[in-house]
């Protein structure tokens, strides 16, 4: 197999010639070897010379008429009980009636990365990541979880919309589930697609350690054979410190809904010297599916067919820019929910938690590196490979990466597209995320909503129906994937600019940039609004939503 360092221009190809597809409409660009953040720099970048040799290339995308086929199945309610308020669509949970039983032991395990390569990991039945779990939408999950570990743990079912008791937060929603105890989840499976599990307790360890599974709920109305892929491939995506003796495998205290403070004894037990950033630890070394670049398992394909993969950023803190080269992505699903219209790109970004499933067609034979780019590992960013997509009858070929001047289009949230929603929202909170060495107040643990962090942040109160818009504003330097618990969100305006957005549940709001999110309170219970960067969630960048 083909080793990293003999990619001829690894570096140079993608990180001079990712360029966003969407920067003439101004939210974020690579560009120049550099990432740019801002929409000051995009104008800035757009007049100077240094804009010069690099081609923008507008993604065009087709609104048009909307049928949410995500999954949920809605319902109006009764008008005269909500008099004052506009019209929630509530949801009516269509059960399947079938009930689907899994078993998830977590434990610690020595996992190989790669040969001579081992770390002291957290794990769902020995395995990093956890089983994937399947099931189709309206099924009624029931997962036993045994803990094996020393110390509490829950499970959080990200991006499914479980009742609040299920939804597995430390202190918030459950109690934790003790050494050598047992707890049975049990939740309708809504909405379908790309979800995934993690542990939500002690979450930099935890989670970090490896305490992420793939949970993929299936549509329940099945695909018309032609819509179906040939094949398809689940991706979690995984960061780990190897290189020291720095590595989060103890237990750490996190300022957890349960246990307040704990946020300065982060960096004693936990962090290594910082690279880019404060908000990560020493990751040096990446994985898909819990294995490196060099041993992860080629995902083998062949000439013709119509390959799916399902990217999953279960990452501690860094955001990964994903890129296949040699083909055209179409993006079809944002954190698992369908777009109106796909959208064609060479590189996807995605934040802690965030999902896309992406498609291509296997119409170019050989040996092609899927890689990240990843922004937050130098100031330059770097080009991390992560496995290769190998056509049979192809296996001895050397890897082929981006040619030197190709054009790698990133996608961005303004060329996704989701259905109409309406307007205007029946409650609007404005919340500014800031912290860090340069806003925290001297710490670089200190991650705020408003200037305050967890749990001193303002509860978000809404009332069951109402239409609820938060505006996001980021301050800081780095980036935070924004992950609301219990709900599906839409993306209604993004830096400025009012769109019909994807529909999600999480959000990387990069600095100073400016989103404007809507959910309906639809799933009554106090829930969690935080940043997915275990690090920023640790640091206080975390509030809650309360249903009064
Ligand atoms: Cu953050």
């Amino acid at each position: 197999m083909a080793q990293p360092g003999t990619m001829p221009n690894r570096m140079a190809s993608l990180n001079q010639h990712l360029i966003c597809a969407n920067a003439i409409t101004g939210s974020s660009t690579m560009g120049n070897g550099r990432l740019i953040r801002s929409m000051a720099a995009v104008s800035q970048l757009l007049k100077t010379r240094a804009f010069a040799p690099l081609l923008v290339i507008l993604v065009l995308m087709t609104s048009v008429g909307a049928v949410l086929a995500a999954g949920a199945v809605w319902s109006r309610p009764d008008e005269s009980t909500h008099p004052a308020l506009t019209l929630p669509p509530l949801k009516q949970v269509q059960a399947t009636g079938q009930i689907k039983e899994f078993e998830l032991d977590v434990g610690r395990t020595g996992w190989e990365l790669a040969p001579g390569k081992t770390v002291d990991a957290y794990a769902y039945n020995g395995q990093v990541p956890g089983p994937e779990l399947r099931v189709t939408e309206g099924d009624t999950v029931r997962v036993t979880v045994k803990n094996a570990l020393q110390e509490p743990t829950t499970v959080h079912w990200h991006g499914v919309e479980v009742p609040v008791g299920m939804d597995g937060v430390l202190g918030l929603s459950q109690a934790p589930i003790q050494p050598g105890d047992t707890f049975t989840y049990e939740f309708v499976a809504i909405p379908a697609g790309t979800r995934w599990y993690h542990a939500h307790a002690n979450e930099l360890a935890q989670q970090g350690g490896g305490l992420v599974g793939a949970l993929i709920i299936e549509p329940r109305d099945p695909q018309p054979q032609s819509a179906r892929p040939d094949r398809e491939f689940t991706l979690v995506s995984g960061e780990w410190v190897t290189s020291s003796t720095t590595a989060p495998t103890g237990p750490m205290l996190m300022p957890t809904p349960g246990s307040a403070g704990g946020m300065d004894s982060m960096m004693g037990q936990g962090a290594g010297p910082m690279a880019q950033g404060v908000g990560r630890l020493n990751y040096d070394t990446f994985t898909l599916n819990g294995k490196t670049y060099s041993a992860a398992p080629p995902l083998m394909v062949r000439q013709g067919e119509r390959v799916r993969l399902r990217l999953i950023n279960a990452n501690a803190t860094d955001t990964q820019i994903f890129a296949l080269p040699g083909h055209r992505l179409s993006v079809t699903h944002t954190d698992g929910n369908v777009l109106q219209q796909p959208v064609q790109v060479e590189a996807v970004p995605l934040g802690v938690g965030e999902r896309a499933d992406v498609e291509f067609v296997a119409d170019n034979p050989g040996r092609w590196q899927l890689e990240a780019f990843m922004p937050a590992l130098s100031s330059q960013g770097e080009v991390v490979p992560l496995s290769d997509i190998v056509y049979e009858g192809h296996e001895a070929d050397a890897a082929q990466d981006f040619a030197p001047d190709a054009q790698v289009r990133i996608a961005s949230y303004a060329n996704f597209g989701g259905p109409p929603h309406p307007d205007p929202p029946d409650r609007v909170y404005e919340l500014t995320l800031s912290g860090g060495v340069m806003m925290g107040m001297g710490s670089p643990t200190n991650w705020t909503i408003n200037g305050k962090n967890y749990p001193n942040t303002d509860p978000l109160e809404v009332h069951l129906g109402q239409r609820v818009r938060l505006k996001l504003l980021n301050m800081s330097m780095e980036d935070h994937p924004m992950h609301l618990h219990g709900h599906t969100f839409q993306v209604v305006a993004a830096n400025g600019r009012a769109i019909d957005g994807p529909l999600k549940d999480t959000l990387t709001v990069r600095h100073m940039e400016q989103y404007e999110i809507e959910f309906v309170a639809d799933n009554p219970g106090d829930w969690l609004f935080h940043c997915h960067n275990l690090v920023h969630m640790g640091g206080g960048l975390m509030t809650e939503i309360h249903y009064r």
